[in-house]
């Protein structure tokens, strides 16, 4: 019944506890070891929560600065597992969610050294891949047989997926981009560790590599995805065999990765000299793909309908759009960071008066606003422009912040319903990130605090009492709807890894959920992909949100 961030407090920061259930007025903060009080408190007034009516209190021991080990515990309620107050209390959780990328990484062994007692053979060498009979209509011809390895698994499944690795590295750069100094010494001992290069970029240009034979040299445009025609079972990476295919090429893919060809070359540029030829590469694709984008602005994914086209039917995730504007923002807003030349965002229309929409996959604007506003300056954007850019991502977390007071586990993460969708947990991550965008913008410190508080949601202050991040707390996720995690054996699911949260549309029937409740509404089980499973673009705003809130806090 005592909710809060598991892992640890800074010393200077707000640190919060949430009691959920009726208790006393009082609670008391003990020296986890020698049991002495450090800080008696009164519960604050009482909270409800709008998903399940159920109330709760706050214990509020923000004046404890002190480092340490530490409980609370509230009469007649019980105690708290320990917790730590400490500087870079945070450390451990960034460098895991970083390395979780390193285990999904597709077509090479994972040895002892780097990957422990989850070490594994290379899965998917995805060096004969076919081409699907939906993606010949022009370009590459039907007999080709291409090699396109490397990248990371999407999610618990092994397919990788062009659309969904665009917001993840999206956000991945743009976390390098925004604290490039907080990287030069963080160590998530990869292979390419010591090398010279960070260890985030390193981890970034396994997927790149990936992305850039997904380009149909022939004609610039870029398959959507590489797939099995079905999910492989529950079984390790080397013992899925079944063809893969790249499917269909699309407007939405196509932009996604212009995007980050365009960021990729703009930050791969300051080492060239470890990646010889790189940032060329990347812009030359990025120039490549908008070129087919421009004479194919608008061809929508929808695997049903390729379904009734071609053979063999594909069923795996569809990652289908609606809508291509918000990728030619992002497109235009990354090729013009990179090459200064404003006609690529003239014929664009940024959609400047609209609200801001939080980054999805499937919705990408505002990390081309990010890139925007990061290089305002330097491109010497129009003053009504930057203005603009800068009250659309203020306004957005002033709206979040209102009624922070009321807010039955004091975050800003499930103030409304929508918050509660498939993979909630990064919807709590990016508002993080958007707060930590507000907070540079203003230096206003509540919106540092807001998105430390949705860090604290992550972590083990919400309705579910769950750590969702694996390898972390006292109460953990032990079944993430993973593959490798559930077949290789091995009592400990993979580390580092974000399990998607509390989804009310249980769209996978499994059995286990508590209730229906939004902010209940999850289930540790290896069937529940609809709250359990795990995903690349769930854990890029987790990474970004950990290091940021280090780098800053300290
Ligand atoms: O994250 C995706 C979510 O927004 C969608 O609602 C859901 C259903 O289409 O799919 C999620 O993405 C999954 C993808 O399709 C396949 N790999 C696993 C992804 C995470 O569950």
């Amino acid at each position: 019944a005592i909710r809060l961030n598991q892992v640890g407090f800074y010393p200077a920061a707000p640190k919060v506890a949430v009691i959920a259930g009726d208790a006393g007025d009082a609670f008391e903060v003990k020296d986890a070891k020698s049991g002495k009080t450090v800080l008696k408190g009164k519960l604050g007034a009482e909270r409800t929560s709008q998903h399940s009516g159920k109330h709760t209190r706050l214990a509020d021991f923000s004046t404890l600065r002190k480092q340490g080990s530490y409980i609370i515990e509230v009469a007649g309620l019980g105690k708290s597992a320990p917790f730590r107050i400490s500087n870079k209390v945070h450390r451990d959780v960034a460098e895991a969610a970083l390395k979780g990328y390193y285990y999904q990484r597709a077509s090479i062994e994972l040895p002892e050294k780097h990957a422990g007692k989850w070490a594994r053979p290379a899965g998917h060498p995805d060096d004969k891949v076919l081409i699907h009979a939906s993606a010949v209509s022009e370009g590459r011809p039907a007999n080709a047989v291409i090699s396109s390895s490397r990248g990371w698994y999407d999610a618990g499944d092994y397919n990788k997926y062009i659309v969904n690795s665009g917001i993840t590295m999206g956000t991945l750069l743009s976390l390098y981009e925004d604290y490039p100094l907080y990287f030069e010494d963080f160590n998530t001992n990869i292979p390419e560790s010591n090398n010279g290069v960070p260890d985030l970029l390193d981890e970034v240009v396994w997927n790149l590599r990936w992305m850039l034979t997904m380009q149909d040299p022939a004609d610039g445009g870029v398959y959507h995805k590489l797939t099995n025609p079905r999910f492989d079972g529950m079984i390790m990476p080397d013992a899925a065999k079944n063809p893969r295919y790249v499917v269909r090429k699309g407007t939405a893919a196509t932009l996604d990765f212009v995007a980050v060809m365009a960021q990729t070359s703009r930050v791969f540029k300051n080492f060239d000299n470890k990646f010889p030829g790189l940032a060329d590469s990347c812009i030359t694709a990025a120039v490549k793909g908008w070129q087919w984008a421009g004479k194919h602005p608008a061809v929508m994914y929808n695997q049903e309908a390729m379904n009734k086209e071609f053979d063999p039917d594909v069923v795996t995730g569809a990652y289908g759009d609606r809508s291509v504007k918000d990728e030619w923002i992002w497109a235009a807003a990354e090729m013009y960071a990179t090459t200064g030349k404003p006609e690529y965002i003239k014929e664009v229309d940024l959609e400047l008066q609209q609200p801001m929409a939080l980054p999805t996959w499937g919705q990408v604007k505002t990390l081309g606003y990010y890139t925007l506003l990061r290089f305002a300056e330097k491109l010497k954007l129009p003053a009504e422009q930057s203005g603009a850019l800068r009250k659309c991502i203020l306004n957005y977390s002033d709206q979040l912040l209102t009624d922070l007071e009321k807010q039955p586990y004091h975050t800003v993460m499930g103030k409304v319903a929508q918050d509660y969708a498939w993979g909630s947990s990064s919807v709590a991550a990016n508002q993080g990130v958007a707060l930590l965008c507000a907070y540079r913008l203003s230096k206003d410190q509540k919106y540092l605090h807001a998105a430390l508080g949705n860090l604290d949601y992550l972590l083990g202050r919400n309705a579910t009492g769950y750590c969702f991040l694996t390898g972390f707390g006292s109460k953990r996720v032990m079944h993430p709807h993973h593959r490798p995690s559930i077949a290789d054996g091995i009592v400990d699911p993979i580390p580092g890894l974000l399990s998607g949260g509390p989804n009310p549309g249980q769209q996978d029937k499994c059995a286990g959920y508590p209730n229906k409740f939004a902010d209940e509404s999850f289930t540790d089980n290896d069937c529940s992909y609809a709250s359990n499973e795990i995903a690349i673009n769930w854990n890029a705003p987790m990474v970004y949100l950990a290091a940021a809130l280090e780098a800053t806090l300290k």
